[in-house]
Formats: structure tokens, sequence, C-alpha cells
């Protein structure tokens, strides 16, 4: 669904000021609509998976992990689809508030299509580069949204999520480099005019709701501080908007109807976006290419 046409839903879940700094700066953040109770059972689920992960040796479809990662001190990167593998996962993707929100921001017919739970460990978790998601998984128009929601309390020295504001008016970079590797990285000369001023950190206390437009430039720096910073990321969009590539993280609920009625005809938006690789052999993630050189240094 277009963003105009959205528009002509009454928010119901965000304050309706949240939803039109969201439509301006394509990033928000949202405190107070998602439970304790939540946030306790999500940390649980992350623990029991992170527990699972001390049995694993190699980064795998489901678990992708630093460097450095043992039994004994666990590093995970990445948890690929918490929802198909942990039952509270899949309902807070689907029953919670962080649905409800979605339906504020891609009107009232929502679908997932895909998930996961990055994380970043105490002194060390790793930089994110500039970027912008939707090159990886483009749709017949731009409605697709990020969710993510904070596990733990997050604040500046955590490697928080970080946005240009306004960006998502923008073009679309190219997230390939010369030599057409996949990077998923904007290199910061390449950045529009007086982007510093821009920057958004998207921190907040544990149960925050972090939004994304899936055009907006993010990318987060590393996690100085001792504390662990976990992030739980679904992506949702309008019902009618459809994927035309292969989903990078497949998985059994890439599609399900969370909020209203199943689209009958597609929106199309006629904004161009570069194709991805083929993912249908499975996701070459940019890690090789990512937290090279002194990238994000205007950030500091
Ligand atoms: O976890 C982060 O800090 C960044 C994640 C991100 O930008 C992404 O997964 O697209």
């Amino acid at each position: 669904m277009l963003i105009a046409d959205v528009l002509t839903h009454p928010a119901r879940t965000m304050a309706s000021a949240t939803r039109d700094q969201f439509v301006e700066e394509g990033c928000c953040v949202v405190e107070g609509v998602i439970s304790d109770d939540w946030v306790r059972r999500l940390n649980g689920a992350m623990d029991a998976m992170v527990e699972e992960s001390c049995r694993v040796a190699e980064t795998d479809t489901k678990f992708i992990l630093e460097q450095g990662h043992t039994a004994e001190t666990p590093k995970l990167r990445r948890l690929n689809s918490p929802q198909a593998h942990h039952a509270d996962f899949l309902a807070f993707m689907a029953e919670s508030a962080s649905a409800d929100v979605a339906a504020d921001v891609c009107g009232p017919d929502v679908k997932f299509y895909h998930g996961k739970l990055n994380f970043k460990w105490p002194k060390g978790g790793q930089r994110f580069d500039w970027h912008q998601d939707i090159q990886a998984w483009p749709h017949t128009d731009y409605s697709p949204v990020t969710i993510g929601v904070l596990l733990e309390d997050c604040g500046p020295e955590q490697g928080p999520l970080l946005a240009i504001r306004g960006s998502h008016k923008g073009e679309l970079y190219s997230m390939y480099d010369a030599e057409r590797n996949w990077v998923l990285k904007i290199p910061e000369d390449d950045l529009p005019a007086g982007w510093e001023k821009d920057v958004v950190q998207l921190t907040g206390p544990a149960g925050s709701l972090v939004l994304l437009n899936c055009r907006v430039i993010h990318g987060s720096k590393a996690n100085r501080s001792a504390r662990m910073r976990p992030l739980l990321l679904n992506v949702y969009s309008s019902a009618d908007s459809f994927p035309y590539r292969a989903q990078p993280i497949p998985s059994p609920q890439d599609g399900m109807l969370v909020r209203g009625e199943p689209a009958r005809f597609s929106s199309i938006d006629p904004r161009p976006c570069e194709v991805p690789p083929d993912w249908s052999a499975g996701y070459v993630g940019p890690w090789a290419f990512q937290n090279r050189e002194s990238e994000m240094a205007a950030a500091e």
C-alpha cells in the first residue's frame, strides 16, 4: 500500500505524532506499547537460543557466529528466523502490539516477511556499515518496515541502531562495490552532504520498538559497553506488497498474514530498485566486506 493510502487510516497504536515522524524521517522509537511481560518472555526465548548455540561450532543457516564463539563464551552475531525456532518469538511477531504498530505504518492488511535476532556482545560486538535494506529484498512497493524491539535497555555506548533522518526520501544506493561484490555498504564519502547532522540514535529502555523504513540509510557502531545489545528485528509489509526476488532468510512464516485481509491486487511503486544476487541457493551475507577500514569515523 502506498503511504498516501496508509495515512487515510488512523494510527491506532502509535501516537499520530510519532507516526508522522516516521513518515517524515523514515525512523522512530515507540516506547510504552510492549509490556514487561513480553520483554521477560522474549529474554527467556533468547537465553534458550544462546544456550543452544553453545553446541554449535560453525555458522549455519540458523546461527551466525562471531569469531571466538565457544561453548564457554558464546558470541553470536545473529539468530536467523527466531519466530521459526521458539513459540514466544512467533507469538510476539504475530500477536503483540508490534504487529499493530506495523498496521499503523503499512495499512490495516499486514503480512510478515522475515525475522532475525541481532546480538552485539559486550566490548566487541561489531559495527554494521551504513546501508539500505530494500535492495536485499525488493518488493513491488516501499511499504516494508523493519520493527525492532530492544530486549535490553540500549544506550549510545552499546552500538544502537543509527539512522540518517529523511534519507528514505532520497536515492537508493547500489549495495555492490566496483567489483560487483554484494557488500551491503554505502561508503561515507558517498553519503549526502551534511548527513552527519541528521544521524539519529535509536536508543531506549528495554521493550522500546525501533522502526526503520525499508529505504532509510542506517547502520550501527561497535558495542563498547559492558552490556549486551540484543535486538529482535521483524520485517512486515502491506499485504499487497510482493517480493520479486528470492527470500534471503526463508522460513515457514514468510508471507504470513498477521493483520487484516489478504491482497487481491498488488501495490506498485514505480521507483526502481537495483536487484540483489539470486538468493535461492542461500543468502551470502555481507560479513566478509563489513567492518573494514575506518568507516563510520564521522559518526563517532
Ligand atoms: O544490528 C544492527 O546494529 C544493524 C542491523 C541492520 O542494519 C540490519 O540487519 O539490516
